[in-house]
């Protein structure tokens, strides 16, 4: 298969300004009669070449004259017509079979319901079209189905319905905003409704609808709530409206991804709508409003503006993360979002950045757009625009927004000119920071600083340096900016004067190889607060030693760094024991400042489970090479023992003293709560003494909420034993009729990380609830195993390899898209000890031989081993 290439981008040939689809929906026989405007654009004699995909054509006609055979070429993915008139109407008729398509791309059934997932090139599943984005056409859409599939929905409003013969019915739509064809969207089935209403800014009242499997509304009203948070949010913050009368979400089980932000009409895997305290935890109802937010926000960010090509995916979904995780941090708390969402960061896309997968915030070449809907599009896409936040300022930042959306509304456009419209307006020449976009890799810093007494300055040199990956052997320097405090060796903030003006804060720029800066008016000897709020996506080392790092776990004002600082003496610590030198006096130390930081009256909680969590194997995994997990794994476990010896009686008292009284609230504080008391209680199960298998049984047993359920069901996962047995076996059984909850089942135990778990990991692909063909199930079972369970997954004997490798290679077979993305766990296999790495290449050739390989996974598979 041959990449496709940014630099081969040509305006489309042919343009379709208006599109009437008309559907006559039957599960294995949809018929799909479209009636399109075309005009040629430009001055060419180019041929017309559609795409289609598995469409079985029954008509194509030109100005109301059915061509034949010659007038027209059909192979497997084109619809030809060599020299079609500079302006007609074209008419096709296609027949489709959506119960049979497990591919979840164009039009296909989930749960008796038809329903469509159109990005990023699924249009040309469901008719004959240009398809790609910077074709925008009006669409006007007919339904007809059996009246059994009793809501028939598109985009836009609602403009006819009625009854057909033969108990049948239909509906017709039309959009009035030019879009895209990867926004169509189509529902029809047996819906129940949540409606509500939200008044805008300018007084219109829109109608909210979200449509959910009979007898589950009620666990769309979280869903709804955040939808109302959202819009009104966006007004506030941006200035945003939203813009037609009508705004639904339909929730779907079958779903390759989280939710799709289609025109009017979002839909979303029912795992990212509903929810209820029963059967959601506290880490559901937060993804859930980040969605609902992120979905939302797509309407200017992505639908209303739209990208060119797909090289500019990150134009939209970089940016509209951006704005998602403004919304959580005024919803949540700025810190702790903040920190959760360096967590992710670090986890999916720092790894990427570190292996054969790497590749630009704006790749250059593709060969499946399916495979870069990556955490590198998506959150370094919202790292760099923080950045360009963060150096040109919030208000030029607000102003240069503002003149996008101006500028720009009603058209597919690219990242330059998004880019350009900063330059605009903070009057700045933004050409080196284009290069956060073109360059893969994430940048290594260096800081080190001398502190003058005499003369009451601090030098600070600041260097960088990004690795080369794959087709980058050299990089240009990056303007990175490091926002940068300074704290005395009491922790109290320690004001400095940079260029003669006073301040507690500043940004220093690294745009060279090497920065140095000199800070003056420094009164004492202090400690560096470098790179608060995490300002740049980069790994960072100072020459700070470990002294100073506990002033900052007591007292640093940036929340960001304060955590940070646990976590790099944290990580020191294991590492070095995982190198063979354990440093007792120095986890000792460690422990005791965990403890002091827990008492802190002046933190929240959510805050505190966060200190308390150690940093992942998977994080630790990136600081050091080769990686012996199993060895990372134990002095991980190690330094657990020591924390939860040392913090026993406080544990036990915040396990106490936090449990929930009253009524169930899934807000921050509520969360946070809970967050710190199963934290205590995860941390409690690295604790040998016999209660703790009984508390946390008690926790599993008295638990009136599916996070606690959880929580105990995890510390008791991680004690083992009898009592995990039962519990889990009674987890089973009390919840095998509700499929979100069974996906939590499968998860906990993809993650279980005791010596015996793989047999059972393994074995559950034979339990009867588990289904390849559902993407959630089968990402909770293989994704939380391959990713979330390092010590399992890489067992010496492969067999955890093997296993990630034959479902890739099963689901392939009918599910590209998705197989597709369990390929990543693979990728490491050069960073590992060499006797693992040989057995994990091993798998990836295995799948690269298997014949009749989709374009999908076969570009993965073949990226990973090079
Ligand atoms: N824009 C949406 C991406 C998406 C998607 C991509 C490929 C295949 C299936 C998909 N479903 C949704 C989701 C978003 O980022 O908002
Ligand atoms: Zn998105």
């Amino acid at each position: 298969p041959q990449p496709i290439r940014l630099s081969d981008y040509r305006p489309p040939a042919y343009l379709v300004d208006d599109v009437h689809l008309t559907f006559d929906l039957q599960p294995n026989t949809t018929r799909v009669k479209a009636r399109l405007t075309v005009r040629r654009n430009g001055d060419h004699s180019e041929p017309l070449a559609f795409n289609g995909e598995r469409l079985k054509a029954v008509s194509v006609a030109i100005d109301g004259r059915v061509l034949g055979d010659g007038e027209y070429v059909i192979d497997a993915e084109l619809l030809t017509i060599p020299a079609p008139p500079a302006a007609f109407t074209l008419e096709t008729e296609v027949e489709i079979d959506p119960e049979n398509n497990k591919a979840l791309e164009g039009l296909y059934m989930s749960g008796g319901r038809f329903c469509t997932q159109c990005e990023a090139e699924g249009f040309r599943k469901i008719t004959f079209w240009p398809d790609r984005p910077d074709v925008l056409s009006r669409f006007t859409v007919r339904i007809e189905a059996d009246r059994r599939f009793r809501h028939l929905l598109a985009n836009g409003n609602l403009v006819e319905t009625g009854e057909l013969p033969g108990g049948r019915h239909f509906a017709v739509w039309n959009d009035p905003f030019l879009k895209p064809c990867y926004l169509f969207a189509l529902v029809a089935g047996e819906l129940d409704v949540l409606e509500d209403k939200l008044v805008t800014k300018s007084g219109r009242t829109v109608d909210l609808r979200i449509y959910v499997d009979p007898g589950m509304a009620p666990r769309a009203a979280y869903a709804m709530d955040a939808l109302k948070r959202s819009m009104t949010w966006d007004e506030e913050a941006y200035g945003r409206e939203y813009d037609l009368d009508l705004f639904m979400i339909v929730a779907v089980r079958d779903f390759n991804f989280g939710a799709m932000e289609n025109k009017g009409l979002n839909i979303f895997n029912s795992s990212l709508l509903l929810a209820d305290p029963a059967t959601a935890t506290d880490v559901d109802y937060e993804r859930i409003e980040a969605v609902v937010a992120h979905e939302y926000f797509h309407n200017w960010t992505g639908n209303r503006i739209t990208c060119r090509d797909w090289f500019q995916l990150c134009l939209k979904e970089g940016l509209t993360v951006f704005r998602e995780q403004g919304f959580c941090a005024d919803m949540r708390g700025e810190a702790v979002q903040r920190i959760k969402a360096v967590k992710v960061l670090r986890m999916r896309q720092f790894s990427e950045d570190q292996g054969p997968l790497a590749h630009p915030v704006r790749p250059s070449s593709y060969m499946k757009i399916d495979n870069f809907y990556t955490a590198t599009i998506y959150e370094k896409g919202s790292e760099v625009i923080g950045m360009l936040k963060t150096l040109i300022g919030a208000d030029a930042f607000r102003k240069g927004m503002d003149l996008y959306f101006d500028r720009h509304d009603g058209e597919a456009t690219t990242v330059e000119a998004f880019i350009q419209c900063f330059a605009e307006a903070s009057g700045r020449d933004l050409g080196d920071f284009f290069a956060w976009y073109e360059q893969a890799g994430t940048p290594r810093i260096t800081l080190s600083a001398t502190y003058d007494e005499a003369a009451r300055t601090l030098e600070l040199v600041l260097t960088q340096a990004t690795p080369p990956s794959n087709g980058q052997e050299t990089k240009r320097p990056l303007p990175i900016p490091v926002t940068l405090g300074l704290l005395d060796h009491e922790g109290r903030t320690l004001a400095f004067e940079r260029d003669g003006q006073a301040m507690d804060e500043t940004v220093i720029v690294l745009d060279q190889p090497e920065v140095k800066v000199t800070l003056t008016g420094v009164d004492s000897l202090p400690v560096v607060s470098a790179l608060r709020g995490f300002s740049a996506p980069v790994v960072m080392k100072t020459d700070a030693e470990p002294k100073e790092r506990y002033v900052q776990l007591a007292a640093d004002p940036d929340l960001f760094n304060r955590w940070e600082a646990g976590q790099d003496l944290a990580a020191d610590l294991i590492l070095s024991r995982a190198a063979g030198k354990p440093n007792e006096v120095g986890e000792e130390r460690y422990a005791e400042a965990v403890g002091r930081a827990l008492n802190d009256q002046a933190s929240d909680n959510a805050f505190k489970a966060l200190l308390l969590a150690l940093p992942a194997e998977t994080d630790l995994a990136l600081m050091r090479s080769p990686v012996d997990p199993g060895a990372l794994h134990d002095a991980r476990e190690a330094l657990r023992l020591r924390l939860a010896l040392h913090l026993d009686a406080e544990l036990r008292r915040l396990h106490t003293g936090l449990q929930d009284l009253g009524e169930f609230s899934p807000d921050a504080a509520g969360a946070g709560r809970r967050a710190l008391r199963n934290a205590a209680l995860e941390l409690m199960a690295a604790n040998p003494r016999n209660d703790v298998a009984d508390i946390a049984l008690g926790h599993f047993r008295a638990a009136v909420n599916m996070t606690d359920q959880i929580g105990g069901l995890n510390a008791l996962m991680l004690i083992g034993g009898p009592a995990f047995e039962e519990a889990l076996a009674d987890f089973y059984a009390r919840w095998k009729d509700e499929p979100l909850v069974i996906d939590k089942w499968f998860a906990l135990q993809g993650r279980d990380p005791s010596e015996t778990a793989l047999g059972r990991i393994l074995g559950l692909t034979a339990h009867p609830a588990f289904d390849q063909k559902n993407p959630n199930r089968l990402r909770a079972l293989v994704s939380s195993f391959a990713n979330f369970n390092p010590v399992r997954f890489h067992d010496p004997s492969g067999a955890g390899y093997r296993f990630l490798a034959d479902q890739i290679i099963a689901v392939d077979g009918f599910n590209p898209m998705t197989a597709a993305r369990l390929v990543d766990p693979l990728g490491g296999w050069r960073r590992l000890k060499p006797e693992l790495g040989a057995l994990m290449k091993a798998q990836l050739e295995r799948i690269v031989a298997v014949e009749g390989l989709s374009k999908n996974v076969y570009e993965l598979a073949t990226r990973a081993l090079n």
